[in-house]
């Protein structure tokens, strides 16, 4: 490696410069400057209170292939994990600003919002013809109804939605930046499942992609008329090869999203605390990924899941510390029992730090839900994580 001499033009700062481009050629949300003002609010409203506050981010983002919307590509992400987790960091007494892809589930009604348990199905009519809470299911929903009004009346949530993967990084950019009076006190649990992939601007249709060869002759003279006046719309997203009938075929071509998880630690949010999951569907290589986005991005704390299991168990990977599973117990039996009273194999596979087999698991859900293990474990590494900064801060302060 050649050193640099003071005269030399230091290096390119390749993430500031990524950065840069990414916002400027991607417009933002059009909600962005509502959001933010609602954020700061709710922001400083904690910070002055020296609160703890985390945002969740939740849910798929979409990879919009038109301007004027009208097809998109996305992914399976329900948002169960950021809704369930905002649960449990409100029950920690973290105030929670909930960043989630629209129409996923949401913190509280999220148990009556599922397909399969429709919130009409818990109702009935009275006698005197009002709605009311079938007597089965009136204590539980008394219970998340009364927790969900505590949260509001108490201004401890902030929900806030984005739809496609630029909204998001445009929230995510604004909302983190404005998190910085927190100091350490900020926690970022980054669970929204991102895409890597997307149609930069200068690629992207304004209109919807046709099919068929219908609207060519009003398009071909549309064209012409752009042409002549120099504004030709360069849109190559179908393949034009002859050997293909373009009204048979579209080519999606995507670029990879950059990664802004660099900017986020050095320059966004560089005293919070930061949480980012990895996802995978090969057992073998996750704990190995989750390694590398550690080293690579310099944060605290990476969750490991698989698609399949992820219900089950999670992987803490975090700097200088072994890797830890954290499992829900498949068998009453070990609930609540200690190893040498469960049975030796189930004791085994708890601690084992090889994943579980999908296949060894029930179809039902879990009887726990796996977040209310996790949020324990990541808020005690918070408080350590703000430990070691005050500490920090007053060896400073001694030394000056
Ligand atoms: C996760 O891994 C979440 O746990 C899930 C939750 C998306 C699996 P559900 O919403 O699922 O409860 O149905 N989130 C992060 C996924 C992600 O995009 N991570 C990036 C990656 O793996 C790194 S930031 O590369």
């Amino acid at each position: 490696m050649i050193p640099h001499t003071p005269s030399e033009t230091p290096p390119p700062n390749l993430s500031a410069l990524a950065e840069d481009h990414y916002f400027s050629a991607n417009p933002p949300p059009k909600d962005l400057e509502k959001h933010i003002a609602l954020a700061k609010d709710f922001i400083d409203f904690h910070a002055a209170a020296g609160r703890r506050l985390v945002l969740v981010t939740s849910g798929g983002t979409t990879v919009p292939l038109e301007k004027q919307t009208v097809r998109f590509i996305d992914n399976f992400s329900a948002g169960t994990r950021g809704a369930t987790s905002a649960e449990y960091f409100l029950e920690a007494g973290y105030a929670v600003l909930f960043l989630h892809r629209q129409f996923s589930l949401l913190p509280f009604s999220r148990h009556y919002s599922h397909a399969t348990d429709c919130f009409l199905d818990f109702l009935r009519e009275g006698p005197d013809g009002s709605v009311i809470a079938r007597d089965e299911d009136a204590g539980k929903m008394l219970h998340v109804l009364r927790k969900y009004r505590e949260a509001r009346d108490k201004k401890m949530l902030l929900v806030l939605p984005f739809v496609s993967i630029s909204d998001y990084l445009h929230e995510l950019r604004s909302i983190t930046r404005l998190m910085r009076p927190l100091g350490p006190k900020a926690l970022l649990y980054l669970a929204a499942a991102v895409s890597d992939f997307f149609v930069p601007p200068e690629r992207m249709s304004e209109h919807k992609i046709q099919s068929t060869d219908a609207a060519d002759s009003v398009l071909q003279a549309k064209k012409k008329v752009a042409a002549a006046t120099e504004e030709e719309e360069t849109f190559d997203n179908f393949d034009s090869s002859p050997k293909v009938p373009r009204s048979k075929r579209l080519v999606v071509d995507l670029d990879p999203v950059p990664k802004f998880l660099k900017n986020l630690v050095e320059g966004w949010s560089p005293e919070g605390m930061i949480v980012s999951f990895k996802l995978e569907t090969d057992p073998a290589i996750l704990v190995h990924k989750a390694r590398y986005s550690l080293d690579r991005y310099q944060h605290h704390l990476v969750i490991g899941n698989l698609l399949a299991t992820r219900k089950w168990e999670v992987v803490f990977v975090s700097p200088g510390n072994p890797d830890k599973w954290i499992r829900v117990p498949r068998n009453k039996a070990l609930t609540g029992a200690s190893p040498s009273t469960a049975s030796p194999a189930l004791a085994a596979e708890t601690q084992s730090d090889e994943p579980l087999d999908p296949k060894s698991l029930p179809e039902a859900e879990p009887d726990l839900e796996i977040e209310s293990l996790i949020i324990p474990a990541v808020s005690e590494l918070h408080t350590k994580y703000i430990n070691s900064i005050e500490q920090r801060r007053q060896q400073k302060q001694l030394s000056v």
